[in-house]
Order: structure tokens, then sequence, then C-alpha cells
């Protein structure tokens, strides 16, 4: 999977190429990822990205020549859908991800300030996704949200072929609760039928429990579809 990113801070995501999942894919070559950045695309002597809105208010706005100069660039290369984090986009989930990592080519871009103009949305953009419903101070976090998710999903990263799929979500359900060693821990048992060996009963235990913590936890879980 190619994943270019269009991006005033390349250096941000150092920590998702040197760290974790993505690290890995990348290390496999299941994933690519290359970053570019709108202030490579200017022509005046300061390099200005951003300027005030028009209609005035608060912050600044990224202008419209370096941002698609930029992705038109990264377009030569990636024949992927452009999708821009936004509050305005659709809420990401366990099944965009995985859509997500089915492709084979994808663009992120990353705004900056108060947001990107308009007509950078009209003309270039294929999609909105949203990490939430809250502002972040740039669209980075949220790609490097979307890419680590993204990435332990690959079929070609080690350990997928059961831990992803055993994930919360791939069901629809949260996740069981987990143990490891020591047996008793500040008085605390593990469960004896975890050290049964009994592997039916341990499949129907953690059904169980992810069951009833998902029921208490998050019952729109269960009620939705
Ligand atoms: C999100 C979000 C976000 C919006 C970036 C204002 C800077 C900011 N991006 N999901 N400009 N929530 N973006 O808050 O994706």
């Amino acid at each position: 999977m190619r994943i270019d990113i269009v991006t005033l801070f390349p250096e941000m995501f150092d920590a998702i190429i040197e760290n974790g999942m993505s690290r890995v894919a990348l290390e496999k070559g299941a994933m690519t990822l290359q970053c570019y950045n709108p202030r490579d695309e200017t022509d005046d002597s300061y390099r200005r990205v951003d300027d005030r809105p028009y209609g005035g208010g608060p912050g600044m706005v990224m202008m419209p020549g370096p941002l698609t100069r930029c992705i038109d660039r990264v377009k030569q290369s990636n024949a992927g859908e452009v999708v821009y984090l936004s509050p305005q986009g659709e809420k990401l989930s366990h099944s965009l991800v995985s859509e997500f990592a089915g492709k084979a080519d994808l663009i992120l871009l990353c705004g900056r300030y108060e947001g990107i103009d308009q007509r950078v949305i009209e003309t270039r953009v294929d999609r909105e996704v949203s990490i939430g419903d809250f502002v972040v101070a740039g669209g980075e976090l949220p790609a490097m949200l979307l890419i680590d998710a993204v990435s332990r999903l690959l079929p070609e990263v080690l350990g997928n072929a059961s831990s992803a799929i055993e994930d919360s979500f791939s069901n629809g359900i949260l996740d069981f609760p987990h143990y490891t060693r020591p047996e008793v821990f500040e008085g605390l048992e593990v469960p004896t039928v975890l050290l049964s060996g009994n592997h039916r009963k341990i499949e129907e235990w953690r059904h169980e429990q992810a069951l009833s913590v998902t029921k208490r936890k998050r019952p729109d879980l269960l009620s939705d579809e």
C-alpha cells in the first residue's frame, strides 16, 4: 500500500515511521509513506502557505495555490483517493479503516490553522474523514492515527492472521479481558478457566466476557443495525 501525505509538518510523521506496527509495515514493504510539503510549492521569498480569511475573523487559512500544486504533484505517482482529515468528515471506524487497508493507493491531506480554502475541497478532495467531534491543531495526528490503524491490518504484517481478526470491533463488539503472569497479583487471581487448557471453554468464556463488557460499556454497539 502506497500512502502519500500532504503536510506542512513532515517531521511529525517520524513518530510512526520509527515506531510500532507502522514501522513493521514499512520494514516489510507492506506499506510506503512519503510526505510532500506545500511550502515547497510556494513562489514568494517568504514561502507563504496561509493568508487571512475573506470575510474576516480569527486565524489563517491555507492558500489554494501551494496546496493544489502539491496535491497535483502527488497525484502524478499516486492514483488513490484524496482524503482530507477534518471534523466535517465521515467518522473514522473499524469498517472505514479496513476499507482503506484494502486499497493500493491513498493520499492524505493534512490541514493547519482554521483549515484549507474551500475551493481545494471542491476540486481536489474525494473524501473527508474525521477522528471525532473535537478540534485538533492540525490534520497530522488524525492522519497518523489512520495510518497506525491501517498498517496493523495489512496482511503482510506479522501476527495479523489471528490478532487483527480477533480484535475488538472486527466482530463489532468490545474486547475480552486479558491476563498474563503472575497468576496472583495484589491478591487478584487469573480466572481459572484461562489456566484450564480447555480451548473450547476458554473461547466460550472470552465471548461471554466480550458480550457482557459491551452490554455494560457500549450498549449502542449491540442495539445498532
Ligand atoms: C480533525 C478531526 C480536526 C480542523 C485541523 C481545524 C486544523 C483540524 N481532523 N478529525 N484545522 N477532528 N482538524 O480537528 O480530523
